[in-house]
């Protein structure tokens, strides 16, 4: 049988090839990434997370269970429900790429094993980020410096598996369906990136980017004017703008950016938890920034603590209860994590 990690992966790429269908999707792949693994792995079932509710408005205003059922027959007849009968082509499209078999070809994938049991593990997936410019569908968004500040680029499914006990992030698979168009068929091409950060094992698909003297950054758009300004003083020249938690997140994995920071509560832990494993397979990490800057003042020496996956927030309601309340900074060499702090230490309000 398949390892997990190849399992991830597998799942990353089938529901990059349901991203066609813009209502439905997110909701959809979820379960369809949930009914994929609990089947291959029982020990998963319960454990597995994400971003969305199963609960789909119907055509008349009612509310439909979205689920991947035993036979595509069966599935399309639950997505009819919820598309309304007119759009049978589009319920047996979803129908089929959802109970579609993905081979994936992979032989460096295959044959790692990276010991990491099932049993032991929860799961967290974001089906699409960065919905917005999933729905605004921009094909033609120039990038700048190899980031694409916006567009279906940034559109990514995030898989990522997190110890149970410990709340680390130990496997992600971050999955690119709209990485490019083919030259000759005109179809989108898409990529996957996988990392492994288990017990003293890194393995990554990605080899670690080298660092630049002075880290440049990459930022939302809706960074706030204090920090843009303070980061300034790195000298890595004017910060990156893009769209999409995730997609900056993997700028920072390919080296594009030296760090993401975010000093707002606005990713959660679906969106951190697959980019951070990729990460850490690479050397380096996501921390909380108000924590680590409030361990910086109080002089610690060691090393700054990462986000967990584990534990929700308590007295927190919904989504709120997995946000990553403390903003992150996101890294590949721990000097560009001293030196985003160091820049940081004197913001007001941070
Ligand atoms: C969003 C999405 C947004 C991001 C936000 C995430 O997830 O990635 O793009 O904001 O933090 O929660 P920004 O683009 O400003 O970084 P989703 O699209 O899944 O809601
Ligand atoms: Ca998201
Ligand atoms: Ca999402």
């Amino acid at each position: 049988m398949a390892g997990l990690l190849q399992a991830l992966v597998a799942v990353s790429q089938k529901a990059a090839e349901v991203e066609d269908f813009k209502t439905l999707a997110d909701v959809l792949i979820q379960e369809l990434i949930k009914h994929d693994l609990g089947t291959q792995f029982p020990e998963l079932r319960g454990h597995i997370h994400g971003e969305e509710s199963s609960e789909f408005r119907d055509a008349e205003g009612g509310t439909v269970t979205v689920r991947v059922c035993a036979t595509p027959g069966d599935t399309v007849a639950l997505l009819l429900a919820v598309l309304g009968p007119e759009q049978m082509r589009a319920a047996e499209l979803l129908a089929e790429a959802v109970h579609r078999e993905v081979t994936l070809g992979d032989t460096e994938l295959a044959s790692i094993n990276p010991g990491v049991s099932p049993e032991d593990v929860g799961i967290w997936i974001d089906p699409i980020d960065s919905t917005n410019e999933f729905i605004g569908g921009r094909e033609d968004v120039a990038a700048v410096d190899g980031v694409a500040p916006g567009g279906l680029r940034s559109a990514l499914v995030l898989v990522g598996a997190f110890d149970r006990r410990t709340g680390v992030p130990v496997l992600g698979v971050i999955n690119e369906p709209f990485f490019q168009r083919d030259p000759q068929t005109g179809r989108w091409q898409g990529r996957y990136h996988w990392g492994v950060a288990h017990g003293s094992t890194r393995l990554c698909s990605l080899s670690p980017p080298a660092p630049r003297p002075c880290p440049r950054v990459v930022l939302s758009r809706a960074e706030g004017p204090a920090v843009r300004r303070a980061l300034d003083s790195l000298g890595g020249g004017p910060p990156l703008l893009a769209a999409g938690a995730g997609y900056k997140l993997l700028c920072v994995a390919l080296g594009l950016a030296d760090a993401f920071v975010l000093s707002q509560a606005t990713t959660f832990a679906w969106d951190s938890c697959a980019p951070h494993a990729i990460l850490r397979a690479l050397g380096g990490g996501v921390v909380a920034l108000e924590g680590a800057l409030r361990a910086r003042r109080e002089g610690g020496s060691g090393e700054t603590p990462e986000l967990r996956y584990h534990r929700p927030q308590p007295g927190r309601e919904g989504a709120e209860r997995w946000a990553n309340r403390e903003g992150l900074v996101a890294f590949v060499h721990p000097q560009h994590l001293r030196a985003v702090l160091a820049a940081l230490g004197d913001v007001p309000g941070l």
